[in-house]
């Protein structure tokens, strides 16, 4: 299964933001994740959309948004000027998510929902045939730098099944302390989108080609010789 990485801007150096997005598009990552936070879904403060859209007229890199808000009803408006390449919201954040997700859709956004480590998945029955993708955290969201829930691999591969015996395409995207090991773990159990944190990319020197390369390296040396990528990028 090809699978995709998504460098997380909020481990960034921002100080060198500009240098590091240019390394990342060099490295030929898939999708730049920004996460927005407002201290009250998630008891930290992040990035925000009007830095993402500095960064989006910066690179060619599409944006992947992750809204850790709560009420990201009242993000509609902005979401929709900028229209990313992806944007998820939290089910837990909402009472009406379909209603959100309709709203959000459009042009060439693709809408997802975030879950949450504590909130099951039959949450999200209901609302599979609406969504292009889900993000399952595999921490809980708020920070970057913390330790891989190992349950979070069956609720992964439960997810996976239920979109096959619904025959609906669900994109699995992960997201929390996803080093080589729990990338590759995630990948067999599904996933096709990785978030890259603190435990790759933005782990070493600061030099973010090499990062991106090795990760990659790594991940392909872990995982079967049947379920690597022909060819690939970081
Ligand atoms: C945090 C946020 C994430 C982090 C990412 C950090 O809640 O949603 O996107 O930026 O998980 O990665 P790491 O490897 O430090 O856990
Ligand atoms: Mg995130």
């Amino acid at each position: 299964m090809r699978y995709r990485v998504a460098p997380s801007l909020m481990c960034a150096d921002l100080l060198r933001l500009a240098d590091q997005l240019k390394e990342l598009e060099r490295a030929g990552v898939d999708y730049l994740h920004i996460d927005v936070m407002d201290g009250h879904f998630v008891p930290n403060l992040a990035l925000n959309l009007d830095l993402a859209r500095q960064v989006q007229a910066y690179t060619e890199v599409p944006l992947d948004v992750h809204l850790m808000v709560k009420n990201p009803e009242t993000y509609i408006e902005a979401v929709r000027t900028l229209t990313p390449q992806r944007v998820s919201f939290h089910v837990e954040a909402t009472t009406n998510p379909i209603r959100l997700v309709r709203a959000l859709k459009g042009g060439k956004t693709q809408v997802g929902l975030a879950i949450n480590p504590a909130t099951p998945l039959e949450t999200l029955n209901y609302l599979l045939d609406e969504i292009d993708y889900v993000l399952v955290m595999t921490v809980e969201p708020g920070f970057a730098g913390q330790a891989f829930i190992p349950e979070m691999l069956c609720k992964i591969t439960c997810l996976e099944r239920i979109a096959i015996a619904r025959k609906k395409q669900v994109e699995i995207e992960v997201d929390g302390n996803l080093n080589s090991k729990w990338a590759s773990e995630c990948i067999q159990h599904g996933a096709s989108v990785l978030v890259a944190g603190t435990s790759s990319v933005f782990r070493g020197d600061g030099n973010l080609y090499e990062a991106c390369i090795a990760f990659r390296r790594e991940i392909d040396f872990l995982r079967p010789e049947s379920e690597r990528p022909v060819a690939q990028s970081c």
